[in-house]
């Protein structure tokens, strides 16, 4: 059985982080490890408050699971501040220098909460990221990470070419914040090329969780061995399937979770 590691924060409530990376690895038929990084406060309706893991003590889980089990892939989620973030890099280079890292750039909650503290970001633009095989920015993720207003297909394609020049990875610009009858989400190559995919949207309010799961489905099948483009494909076409088997469930007042398929 393949084995994936989610570094990530917890979310109560259970839809995102670290909660929802463990059962889309089940699901997807993978064994899932936790390090937690951050314990959030949260609800469907939002975000109330963000407490960091001490990174001697994010240092020490991620140790005492190196050291004891074979993982095939690591997906990375919210990174609260510059020493988790330093603590995470260090132990990858240290002991999982081969294995494929998904990191999605989680930065603020979609309630608007701050899930990385300022000066975190410098740490991870300039060691985190180039570690990584994959990151999967948003829309304002993205806007944010290049300074660039991404309102076209042309401007999205010029940021995904220059975030995948500027930190040496894949990228995944996820389209799901924009506007239209359809999701189309665009990976970047290292090499230049870049391939599109696209979903039909799907009308509900239960979409919380979403980048979570599709970076914890590209970590899993990453671990079984296909390749980005075709780890890509098959996770989005589980989220998407996953949307729709939640997409009339009532759990809590606000932004619901996607269903378990
Ligand atoms: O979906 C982004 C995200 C990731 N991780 C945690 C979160 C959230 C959003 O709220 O709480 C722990």
């Amino acid at each position: 059985m393949e084995i994936v590691l989610s570094i990530a924060g917890s979310d109560p409530s259970a839809g995102a982080g670290i909660q929802q990376d463990l059962k889309t690895m089940t699901a997807l038929g993978c064994y899932g490890l936790t390090v937690i990084t951050a314990l959030t406060t949260q609800n469907t309706m939002g975000v109330q408050g963000v407490m960091a893991v001490n990174k001697d003590v994010v240092c020490s889980q991620l140790k005492s699971i190196f050291s004891d089990i074979k993982v095939d892939a690591i997906k990375i989620g919210q990174v609260p501040d510059a020493d988790v973030a330093k603590t995470i890099v260090e132990a990858i280079r240290e002991y999982a220098n081969d294995v494929p890292v998904v990191y999605d750039p989680v930065m603020i909650s979609t309630s608007g909460h701050k899930l990385m503290a300022p000066d975190t970001i410098d740490v991870v633009r300039e060691k985190l990221f180039p570690l990584c095989t994959i990151i999967t920015p948003n829309i304002p993720e993205a806007e944010f990470l290049t300074g660039m207003v991404l309102d076209s297909a042309e401007t999205i394609s010029s940021a995904g070419k220059e975030l995948c020049s500027m930190y040496n990875t894949n990228v995944l610009i996820k389209g799901g914040h924009a506007c239209g009858e359809d999701m189309t989400d665009v990976l970047f190559f290292e090499n230049g090329e870049n391939v599109s995919f696209t979903s039909p949207k799907v009308e509900t309010t239960n979409l919380h969780g979403t980048g979570c799961t599709l970076s914890s489905a590209i970590a899993s099948y990453l671990a079984k061995g296909v390749s980005l483009s075709e780890a890509v494909r098959l996770a989005k076409d589980y989220v998407h399937r996953a949307i729709v088997a939640g997409k009339d469930l009532h759990i809590g007042h606000g932004n619901g979770p996607l269903g378990i398929i």
